[in-house]
Parts: C-alpha cells; sequence; structure tokens
C-alpha cells in the first residue's frame, strides 16, 4: 500500500503525523493582560470568594447574556446540578439520557435518585420524548432533558409532556452556553437550566458552573443552598454545601467573556473547515448545527457507519492517536453501561438501541484555538487515506489483535 507523505500513519512505522498531541477540549486562553489585571484587583482588595465582586458582575453579564432573570455561579457544573435537583425536590426516579457524560446521572445518584434512562433520537443525539414518557412510572418526580453538543433538545414537546404528567423539568445545559432554541436563549427554559464551565468548555472559568432561572423562589433557595444555608452572619436558615465559585475563577470568566464571540467565529470557522475536507469520505459525517439557531460549534462531532467506511470508530480513533490526535470517544460507553447503573440496570441497553448504537459510532475531535486550519487539514487527510486503504489497515490491526 502506498501513503504520500504527509500520511506516514503511525501504524505503518512512519511518525506521527503531529509532533504534539492535538487534544479534544483544549481550553480557549483569554487574553493574559486583562487577566493578569484582574488578578492583581482581586489580590489588592483582599477577596477571594463567597460571592465576591468578580463573581456578582460574572452573574450579571451571565443573565443578561442569557436573557434570564438570575443566574447563581457555582463550583463546577456537577454542583450546580446536584444542588438545582435538591431545591427542586426530586426524589424517586428522574428520566434522563444516557448518551450523555456521567455527571448528568451521578448528579443524581448521589442523592439516591434512580436515573432513568430514556433512548434518544438517532439524527439529534437527543432525548426522544416518545421514549421519554414510556420511561414514566409512579415513583417519576421529573425529567432532566440534556441539550447535547450545544444543540437544543426538544423542550417544547418535553415542557408538554411534563406539564400533562405532573413532573418538573430542568436541563443540563453544559454544552449550550451562547445557544438558542426557537430564537430564544437556552437558559430559561424548564425550571432551571444547568452550565459547566469546566476548562474544556469554549467558555470557561478553570472550574466552575452556573444554574440560570427566571424563578425568584428557586433563585433565593439555590442561592442559600450552596452557601450553607447562611441567611447573614450566624444565621443558617436551610440544609446548605459549599458550591460557591471563587474570585479567580470569575476573573477567568470575566476575561474569557471579552473575546467570546471571536472564540465562536473560530469554532464556526474550525467546523466549515472540517465539513469541506471531509466531504465525500464514505462513511463518515459531521455532526452540523441549525444555521437559524445561535449556536457555540464547541464540539466537532463525527459519526462512522463502519460498513461504510470499512473502518470502526475504535479503529479509526487508534490510528488518530497514533499520529497524536487525541480524539475521544464521547459518550462511551453511555451511563447505563458505567457503575453502579450497569450493577443496578443491567438489562437497561435492551430499551436503549440508539444510544447503543451511537456510543459505537461517535467520536469528537479537536477543535476551538488549539488547532488551525493546516492542523485541520492534515488530521482530516489522515482520515481520507485511512478510509481510502481501509482494507489494509483493517486486515493489519484485525491480524495484530488476533
Ligand atoms: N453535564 C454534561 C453534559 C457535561 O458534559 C459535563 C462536563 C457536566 C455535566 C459536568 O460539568 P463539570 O462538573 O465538569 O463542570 C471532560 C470535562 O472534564 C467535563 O467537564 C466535560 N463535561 C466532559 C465532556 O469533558 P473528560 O473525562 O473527557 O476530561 P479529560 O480530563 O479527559 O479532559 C478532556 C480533554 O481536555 C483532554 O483531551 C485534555 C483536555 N484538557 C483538559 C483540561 C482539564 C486540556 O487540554 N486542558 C485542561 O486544562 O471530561
Amino acid at each position: 500500500m502506498h501513503l504520500t507523505p504527509p500520511d506516514q500513519l503511525a501504524i505503518f512505522g512512519g511518525p506521527p503525523a503531529f509532533t504534539e498531541p492535538l487534544y479534544v477540549g483544549r481550553p480557549n486562553i483569554p487574553n493574559r493582560e486583562s487577566l493578569r489585571q484582574r488578578i492583581d484587583d482581586l489580590l489588592d482588595r483582599r477577596w477571594m470568594t463567597n460571592a465576591g465582586p468578580f463573581v456578582k458582575e460574572l452573574e450579571r453579564k451571565i443573565a443578561e447574556k442569557q436573557g434570564v432573570k438570575h443566574c447563581i455561579a457555582m463550583c463546577n457544573g456537577t454542583v450546580a446540578l446536584e444542588i438545582c435537583i435538591r431545591a427542586l425536590g426530586l426524589t424517586g426516579e428522574v428520566i434522563v439520557p444516557s448518551f450523555t457524560f456521567v455527571a448528568t446521572a451521578h448528579a443524581l445518584a448521589w442523592q439516591e435518585i434512580t436515573p432513568v434512562f430514556a433512548d434518544v433520537d438517532p439524527e439529534t443525539h437527543n432525548l426522544d420524548p416518545v421514549r421519554v414518557e414510556s420511561m414514566i412510572t409512579p415513583r417519576t418526580t421529573g425529567i432532566i432533558g440534556v441539550h447535547l453538543w450545544g444543540r437544543p433538545c426538544p423542550i417544547e414537546p418535553l415542557t408538554n409532556l411534563a406539564q400533562r404528567r405532573g413532573l418538573k423539568l430542568m436541563f443540563d445545559a453544559s454544552h449550550a452556553f451562547g445557544c438558542s432554541s426557537g430564537g430564544k436563549k437556552i437558559g430559561a427554559f424548564g425550571e432551571a437550566e444547568v452550565f459547566s464551565f469546566h476548562a474544556t468548555k469554549f467558555f470557561n472559568t478553570a472550574e466552575g458552573g452556573a444554574v440560570l432561572t427566571n424563578s425568584d423562589e428557586l433563585a433565593e433557595k439555590i442561592r442559600l443552598m450552596k452557601n450553607f444555608g447562611f441567611a447573614g452572619f450566624d444565621n443558617v436558615i436551610h440544609v446548605g454545601t459549599n458550591g460557591k465559585m471563587s474570585e479567580l475563577s470569575a476573573a477567568v470568566g470575566l476575561t474569557c467573556l471579552e473575546t467570546l464571540d471571536q472564540v465562536v467565529e473560530v469554532n464556526r470557522a474550525n467546523h466549515s473547515t472540517y465539513r469541506r475536507e471531509l466531504a465525500g469520505i464514505p462513511g463518515v459525517s459531521l455532526l452540523e448545527y441549525d444555521a437559524r439557531e445561535q449556536s457555540n460549534y464547541q464540539y466537532l462531532i463525527l459519526e462512522v457507519d463502519a460498513g461504510d467506511a470499512g473502518l470502526t470508530r475504535d479503529e479509526l480513533v487508534n490510528l488518530l492517536h497514533a499520529e497524536k490526535v487525541i480524539a475521544r470517544r464521547y459518550f462511551f460507553p453511555g451511563c447505563h453501561r458505567m457503575e453502579p447503573y450497569r450493577s443496578l440496570q443491567p438489562h437497561a441497553g435492551l430499551l436503549l438501541p440508539v444510544t447503543e448504537k451511537l456510543t459505537q459510532r461517535v467520536m469528537a475531535l479537536p477543535t476551538g484555538t488549539g488547532i488551525d486550519e493546516a492542523g485541520i487539514v492534515r488530521l482530516c487527510h489522515i482520515l481520507r487515506s485511512a478510509v481510502g486503504n481501509a482494507p489494509e489497515i483493517a486486515r493489519r490491526l484485525r491480524s495484530s489483535n488476533s
């Protein structure tokens, strides 16, 4: 088999196509001078956490940006989910997708609530409302929709379903900062929406998250709960935990906000480059974003049809890793196949055929400011070469595995 440079796939003994690893989720670094100035300010103030001025400013700016009344900043997205779930009084069973990051399920199990996994739509990768309804039992108290990859889940059908069946509805909007549904910003739907501002997100506070809601009552409860239940000096009026965001995290967030539009533009341009460079590769399809909505384009998602590509998703991921492209199998193997859910619900997969299929087919590739156009072209060239030489590569890979 003949591969022309730069396709010296490491699997055939050539040097990797990239000298440094290319990661999914490389943080977008904000303006250093601006961040240094903020860090100086917070050091001068000697105010490091506990609802400091940077956290308040960030909460105000995020609420404004998303068009929501309340933003409560938190130490991370998982704790924000846990607190929101508790503040809504969810108990018993709550319906969630299995095709999500495991934190969505863990935030429930952590407080003795059973996550019940409903299947997703094969096109959108988001919850299928019909499947959700079929999972409702007398113990069900709520639904958590996930806006996977930043694409809105079916908000209206889920809202109608929740109302009809007397269930609470909230959203894990960890991927959807800056995105919209029906022209309306994500953040204001359901009882509340939860965001992650982890380092790997296109907007980050290193570690961080937030709950957004239009409910005054819920916001007040969440504010109490994330600060040990304190309603003033020495006055604890509610059970609580420590979910506070630090001033340092808020300083990173405020600085990231300054250049957020440029980051989205880079993500959008990267997505177009990938589209152009991947065109016509059999069995490899790029997940698209709805041009009528606002999207952050932070996830670059491919679906691999092994029948057409001649190689499985896992074989392609391994080849990419050999070339120092650290593609990720998000969200393999699905929450229902992770502990403790696998042991507690061993047959869950029978009701999750689409999830089972997607977890075998989907991969995430690097995007954001950590990769340039030339890098994307080279990366796609590796994929094209691999698929173009699939029979030979598959034979070698499979014989070395046997
Ligand atoms: N709900 C959903 C739907 C979520 O996706 C998440 C988080 C949550 C809830 C919970 O929110 P947080 O509590 O995390 O705020 C990563 C992130 O850690 C996680 O935040 C994110 N979802 C998930 C999708 O991705 P892993 O297990 O893939 O992390 P890790 O350490 O393998 O890093 C991912 C990639 O990022 C690697 O390629 C390396 C790169 N990286 C990472 C960090 C931290 C960097 O280049 N620099 C860095 O500083 O979960």
